[in-house]
């Protein structure tokens, strides 16, 4: 028993354009869909009772700040009740916190931070 192939529709005559061999291909750029990743801004909260001069080493030491930076970050705080010692990827920020807050609750102090979607 011959089996018939299905017939296929005639293909379109394409007329190659210019300079076309008829192998081009033409890439269509496709809407962006990707955004990049959400950043978190670690932000250190004011207190009464943790010294200027720890909050000051602790900017230093877990966010890479000059001591003129850190003491300027600090004095934010200090006045503002609040302020950004830096912007990082999710995991990192709560690497920073983390830090922070055990640095601060083996020196015995009560200082806080925690970490937000930036905007
Ligand atoms: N307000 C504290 C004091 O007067 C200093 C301080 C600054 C504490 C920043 C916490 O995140 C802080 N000793």
């Amino acid at each position: 028993m011959a089996s018939k192939t299905p017939s296929q529709p005639p293909a379109p005559k394409l007329k190659p354009a210019d300079g076309d061999d008829g192998h081009s291909v033409v890439l269509e750029r496709l809407p962006q869909k990707v955004r990049p990743p959400q950043m978190y801004q670690v932000v250190m909260l004011n207190d009464d009772y943790t010294p200027m001069e720890f909050v000051v080493l602790v900017i230093q030491e877990f966010f890479g700040k000059d001591r003129e930076t850190a003491t300027q970050i600090m004095l934010k705080i200090h006045l503002d009740g609040k302020g950004v010692c830096g912007v990082y990827s999710r995991d990192v920020a709560a690497t920073k916190v983390d830090q922070v807050m055990e640095a601060a609750h083996k020196a015995g102090h009560p200082l806080q931070c925690v970490s937000e979607p930036v905007e």
